[in-house]
Parts: C-alpha cells; structure tokens; sequence
C-alpha cells in the first residue's frame, strides 16, 4: 500500500468530477467480480448513487457464479451503446483500458486498471498497478486512505473480486491483496459469499449426478465423464472439482453438451503431470475455443465442428472419445508423487 501515492491520485480524480457531473462506469465484456466490485466501490468513493453513476457493460453477464453474485448483491449493469455513452459528463472504466474497447467508446476520462501491456496515455486520469492482483485492491487502498465507510455489501463484493481475480489467493497475489482481504475480512457478509461461491443446483441434475456417478471409474489416475444435455456450464465444472477428490485420481475431464456446444472442463491438481491449458489448446484449439491454466483449463467446441473431426456427437461415443485422446497425451501417472494410492489402476 502508497497513502501518500493514493491520496494524490484521490485529489486528481476528485478534481476531474464536478458535483453536477453524470458519470459513466464502463465494464468489459461479460464483466467479472474484480470489474463489477470496483465499479461499486468507484461509485461510493465519489459519493454517487446508481441513478448519477450507472454501470455499463456492451454485453451481458454469463458466467454463473458472477450472475449469482450480481443476483446476491443486486448490482445492476446497463446495456452500454456509443451513443448512450456518448451523453455522459465523464466516462470512466475499471478494470479494463481505453484500446480494449476501441472505436466503440466516444472517449475516456478516468482509467483504473491492474491489467499490463497497455499503453498509457489514453485518458486524463489514469490509475494503472499491473503488480496488483486485483483492481478491487486498487479500489479497496482508495476507500481505506479516504476513510470511506465500506459497506457490507461493498466488502463482500470487493472481497469477492480480489478472491476470483487472485484464483483464492493462490495466483498473481501480493501483500496488497492480502492487506486489502484482511481489511475486508471483517466488513464482509460471508455467507453471501458461500452462496455465490456454491450455486444452487437444479434438481434435475440429480439425475444427471446419479448416472454419471455410477459410471465413475479412475484409470491410470484418470476420471472421464460426459454428463449429455446440462442445463448450465457451471454443472460441468463442479461436478469436474468434485471428482478431483476421489482417492488416487489427479486428472479429471468432464464433458457436457449446451447451446449448440460441447464443453469440456478439464482440473488437475496442478505440479503434476501435463498443462490443462496446453492440452486443452493442444487437443481443441482448431475446432473451437480451449485455453485456461496448469491445473484448470477448459474447452468449448461447437457440436458442428466436433462432428465433423469425430464423426459423431452421440453421447455414447464422446465419453470413450475423450478417455482416448487425454489418455494418448498424458504421460504414465508416477507411483512416487506422493498421493496414497496412486498405483490402483482402477476405482471402478
Ligand atoms: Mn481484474
């Protein structure tokens, strides 16, 4: 944390604002909690309301863990357009920078951003800590030097973003983000967070769980399921983070079918053996869009282009499919890596 730096960056972005002045907070696309939590917390470090100062963002929330949480924390965002945006007094942008939007912004007039590779210059005020975790930190250190009152549902929110940006605190994270969690520990409202961080199921997939579980069986270390029709993406993911627990497994793949689409999430429990991210490229990159991190890496594959690289989309041949090419890019799972019964070849 620099008070002194983040008190004469308050008196800049102060002096930017006029009382009258309509504010416009623009978000990236789909926005995330570190976005939509720095948004709020800009909102009360100028004293503004949601009528003065709406937050905007070109394209809707998607993922389901952040639309719980602007559900929880009733955050509203607005459809922003050129011209809309083009009414406003002042336009500023959180975690995210002037060239991410391009010509769809008329202008920019205050930037906070921990995002690097940016060029600088692009508005009068700009605020950007590319050693931060977060922009939720930057957003925390300025009510904290301000004195501002946090709100509990400001604390939670901003909690929150530090937390997803920071992957838990594992990934990117410094003392600053530490010092901001801990400021926020207190304030926060945490079983709002549980909620958020566990989305209800719907019961209907009580039935997706119960098939697929009686088909859990770990080769080599390896746990492959595909769920058929899901009615939300999230499912594929949650039920991946649980099998990761089962005794002796460290690879799991689980797949599901969603708009025209196969997802496929992919956890490990990371320092092992194979890249998710790589793999995930490696094995889908030409049909679809794959990427992610060592340990949790996922794949969105139109049905279409699956078809036409596999032959088939019929669930009874994707599971087998899948347990084929992950099993042909793994290496062998190695008996000395430490977990308990890393030799049983199969749990089934
Ligand atoms: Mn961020």
């Amino acid at each position: 944390m620099d008070p002194a730096y983040t008190k004469q960056k308050l008196r800049e972005l102060r002096s930017l604002v006029n009382d009258g002045d309509r504010i416009a907070i623009l978000l990236q696309d789909d926005p995330d909690p570190d976005a939509m939590s720095s948004a709020m917390a800009l909102r009360t470090l100028l004293g503004r309301n949601k009528l003065t100062t709406p937050i905007f963002s070109f394209t809707p929330v998607t993922r389901p863990e952040n639309r719980t949480m602007v559900h929880l924390l009733e955050i509203e965002i607005t459809p922003a357009s050129t011209e809309t945006l083009a009414e406003f007094d002042r336009i500023a942008m959180v975690d995210v920078e002037p060239p991410y939007f391009g010509p769809r912004i008329p202008r920019a007039d205050i930037v906070i951003d921990h995002h690097p590779g940016y060029p600088s210059g692009n508005a009068p005020f700009e605020d950007v800590r590319v050693k931060y975790g977060s922009t939720a930190t930057i957003m925390t250190e300025y009510l904290i030097t301000d004195e501002q009152h946090i709100s509990e549902r400001l604390a939670t929110a901003l909690m929150y973003g530090i937390r997803s940006d920071t992957v838990m605190l594992s990934r990117r994270v410094t003392d600053d983000d530490w010092q901001a969690f801990m400021h926020l520990y207190p304030l926060a409202n945490l079983s709002l967070l549980r909620q958020i961080d566990r989305p209800e199921f719907p019961l209907s997939f009580a039935r997706v769980l119960s098939r697929a579980m009686a088909r859990v069986s770990a080769r080599d270390g390896l746990i492959v399921l595909h769920l058929g029709r899901v009615e939300r993406d999230d499912l594929v993911v949650q039920l991946a983070e649980l099998c990761l627990q089962f005794e002796g497994v460290d690879w799991v793949i689980v797949s599901g079918k969603l708009d025209g689409n196969l997802t496929i999430a992919l956890r490990n429990h990371g320092g092992g053996r194979g890249n998710a991210g790589e793999i995930a490229k490696r094995l889908f990159g030409e049909i679809g869009s794959a990427g992610g991190h060592r340990d949790m890496a996922r794949a969105v594959i139109p049905l279409r282009a699956w078809r036409r690289r596999e032959g088939s989309t019929r669930d009874s041949t994707i599971e087998p499919r899948l347990r084929e090419l992950f099993t042909a890019e793994l290496p062998a799972q190695e008996t000395a890596d430490g977990r308990p019964s890393a030799n049983g070849k199969s749990a089934s």
